[in-house]
Order: C-alpha cells, then sequence, then structure tokens
C-alpha cells in the first residue's frame, strides 16, 4: 500500500441508534486481497487489502443487512473482486460496477446475474484520467438496456459544466457524496444551490454521505459542519436519498473515521423514523433489489 496510506479504524464502536430492520450501507467498497485481485496498473493510489469478510463483519457489527458495493477507481475496469464479493453475499449485496466500452454484452449480463445494478462514471481528476463523453455516453446506452443506473462521482466545482451531459444520460442518476459540496462556501453558495436545483428532477439521486471527506471541523466536532447539507436533502428529497458508510475510506489523509461514529450521525441528519427508513432501507431496496 502507499506509504501515507491510513488503515481502515481496527475497532470501530457499537453504533448508540439502531438502525431500522432491513438497512443497507450503499456505499462501500472491497480492495483486494490483492494477491487474489490485483489492482489495476492505471491505478492513482495503492490501498490496504479490505476484504469481503471484513466488510460483512463490520455489516453485521454496525447493524446493516445489506451492501452497495461501488467498484473502486483502483481496480479499474476489472470487476473480478465485486463479482466475487457479490457472489458470496447471500443476496445480500449489489454493486456498482465500472465497464470500459469494449464490454461484452455476455460480460454485462453475468454482471447483472451477480448483482450489479448500476455503472459508475468517475470525474475526479485526482482518482481517473479523463474519460471522453463519447464514451460515457456509448456505455449508457448499453447499461440502459439492462435496466441499470448510472452512479457519478464528481466535485462541486465541476458539476455546472456537467448538467448538460448529466441531464442527456438515459437512466437515473446517483451523486455519490451530494457532489461533494464545499462546506466552507456554506449552504447558499451558488454550487449547493445549483445541486438542489438538480435534485427538484425526478431523474437524480444523491447520496448524503462522507462526512469525515467533507467536514472541515472533523470527528471531535461530530462533523457538525457539514451536517446541515445532509439533513436538507434528506428532508427534501426524502424518496431519493441514500446513504452509506464508504468503509474502507480510500485516500483520506486527515483522519481515519470511526464507522460507529458515522452510524449515530443518522440521527442528526435523518432525525424521524420515517426519514430512516427511506434513507437506510426503501430507497436502496427499490433501486438495488427491485429491479
Ligand atoms: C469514495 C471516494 C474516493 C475514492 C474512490 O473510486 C475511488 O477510488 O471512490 C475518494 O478518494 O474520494 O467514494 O470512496
Amino acid at each position: 500500500m502507499d506509504p501515507d496510506w491510513l488503515p481502515f479504524h481496527p475497532n470501530p464502536s457499537k453504533p448508540t441508534i439502531n438502525l431500522p430492520k432491513g438497512a443497507v450501507d450503499a456505499h462501500c467498497h472491497v480492495f483486494g486481497p490483492a494477491n487474489k485481485f490485483p489492482f489495476a496498473p492505471e491505478r492513482k493510489y495503492t490501498p490496504c487489502d479490505a476484504s469481503k469478510e471484513k466488510l460483512f463483519k463490520l455489516r453485521d457489527f454496525l447493524g446493516f443487512e445489506k451492501n452497495v458495493i461501488v467498484q473502486a477507481s483502483c481496480h479499474g475496469t476489472n470487476n473480478d473482486a465485486l463479482e466475487d464479493t457479490l457472489l458470496s453475499s447471500n443476496d445480500l449485496a449489489r454493486g456498482v460496477a465500472v465497464v470500459s466500452p469494449q464490454v461484452t454484452k455476455a460480460e454485462l449480463n453475468r454482471l447483472d446475474e451477480a448483482g450489479v445494478r448500476a455503472v459508475r462514471f468517475n470525474f475526479v481528476k485526482r482518482l481517473v484520467d479523463n474519460t471522453p463523453r463519447e464514451i460515457f455516453q456509448k456505455i449508457a446506452k448499453t447499461i440502459a438496456d439492462l435496466g441499470w443506473h448510472i452512479v457519478v462521482y464528481l466535485e462541486a466545482q465541476d458539476l455546472e459544466e456537467l448538467i448538460p451531459f448529466l441531464k442527456s444520460l438515459p437512466t437515473d442518476i446517483v451523486f455519490d457524496h451530494m457532489a461533494r459540496p464545499d462546506v466552507s462556501k456554506g449552504l447558499d453558495s451558488m454550487e449547493f444551490n445549483l445541486f438542489q436545483k438538480l435534485m427538484e428532477n425526478n431523474k437524480f439521486w444523491c447520496k448524503t454521505s462522507c462526512p469525515e471527506r467533507l467536514s472541515r471541523e472533523g470527528p471531535e466536532q461530530n462533523y457538525s459542519d457539514i451536517l446541515p447539507f445532509m439533513r436538507l436533502l434528506v428532508e427534501n428529497y426524502s424518496d431519493r436519498v441514500l446513504w452509506g458508510t464508504d468503509w474502507p475510506h480510500p485516500n483520506m489523509k486527515s483522519h481515519m473515521p470511526d464507522d460507529g461514529q458515522l452510524v449515530n450521525i443518522l440521527d442528526e441528519i435523518a432525525p424521524t423514523e420515517e426519514l430512516k427508513v427511506k434513507l437506510l432501507v426503501e430507497n436502496p431496496t427499490r433501486l438495488y433489489w427491485d429491479h
């Protein structure tokens, strides 16, 4: 792994809140193990192994029933580790793959059979090389036929330019980590207003996840500066929000979060049982299991 890599928390705390039955951790990853599933040569970072066994153990410990596992950039377009995890999950996991434009129908059908329900388009420059829009368009057309959707990872400052492209895509779109708002600009920034306007359109969903990446205040202050962004989205778009731990928290530099603390934050961003059930059970189930 990279010399400055921060491994995931070795013993997270037990959450003090009870999650609703059927709760889904809708954003997490598996890495390797590298001796079985090598990382991609074109990767921008080399993480520590984060196995399916560790992920499933954490799921049970935190009180989740299911996972949605997102293919991370360090595995490129080789989805073998993801597929292997889905196949050992007992139908308790679904996947978001990353595919090349050369992907065959047979490969897509195999991934679908394993539990993949979406592809991810990554626009974050420190993670991936630029992909031409025509390539994304081509992939989008192919996966739309399977009833899959598209997950996008981008940063707030790139949103405006991407809007026409995102609107042109033929499937529902899920934004990772609320399209990474800049917390220092506050709730009323041009970018966050634009994002909310986009969320008025039923085609768009978002994950109200990753306080540890977006907060400037950090864990000592319970990430309190980013929580109003999350709560606003959960309350205003309660039928199209998802939540995930982001375990094993790739590329964290400031600190490694305690996953139990992240779960407890759900009480702040989805303060009623009804909101929690939508965020953690109904919405991810509709998007990933009822298809
Ligand atoms: C995340 C965030 C990150 C990494 C990736 O694909 C990835 O490598 O998604 C990041 O570094 O911000 O969602 O895990």
